[in-house]
């Protein structure tokens, strides 16, 4: 799945049992009208094409890569080592709740970066958002469409009615 031919973003899941959990990931960058290619392929499963894929994916003028895994989730980690570009894990909540998801994303040994988010949908939607903020350092006019999420998200906060 992807909506341009060069695309800055690249959001990869290790099952599309994922699909669900990424799925705001992908909204995110449709709002903000950002060029993303979106792809299932496995540290473990099919190790062979997560290497391609990273390791080409700075020729292909990808910018920052997302990737969610579940369980022994070291699909971030492996994306990392192929590549420098900025990598961004999102945890997928599993049959340990997501905290297997978390340690094994999280925990890189030093040397090789991943920006671990948080468990589940929110953690792909901020991952998203984040991936948007780095970009956006070289380009004002994408700043500009953050600034604007962000007065709306408050306002929709401020309109909020409780049942009381
Ligand atoms: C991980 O194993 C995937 O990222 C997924 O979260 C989990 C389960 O995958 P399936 O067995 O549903 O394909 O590699």
């Amino acid at each position: 799945m992807s909506n341009s031919d060069k695309p800055l973003v690249g959001i990869i899941m290790g099952s599309s049992s994922d699909w669900d959990t990424m799925n705001p990931a992908v909204d995110m960058f449709k709002e903000f009208d950002i060029p993303f290619e979106c792809r299932v392929m496995s540290a473990h499963r099919t190790p062979a094409v997560v290497t391609e894929f990273s390791s080409t994916a700075e020729e292909r003028g990808v910018e920052v890569l997302i990737a969610g895994a579940g369980g022994a989730a070291h699909l971030a980690g492996v994306v990392a080592a192929h590549t420098v570009l900025p990598v961004l894990g999102v945890p997928i909540e599993s049959k340990l709740n997501g905290l297997d998801s978390l340690l094994s994303t999280v925990q890189m040994p030093g040397g090789i970066p991943v920006g671990t988010l948080a468990i589940g949908s929110a953690g792909a939607k901020n991952a998203a958002l984040l991936a948007i903020r780095i970009m956006a350092c070289s380009r004002p006019e994408l700043r500009k469409k953050i600034h604007a999420f962000n007065a709306k998200q408050a306002e929709k906060v401020m309109a909020a009615e409780l049942p009381v």
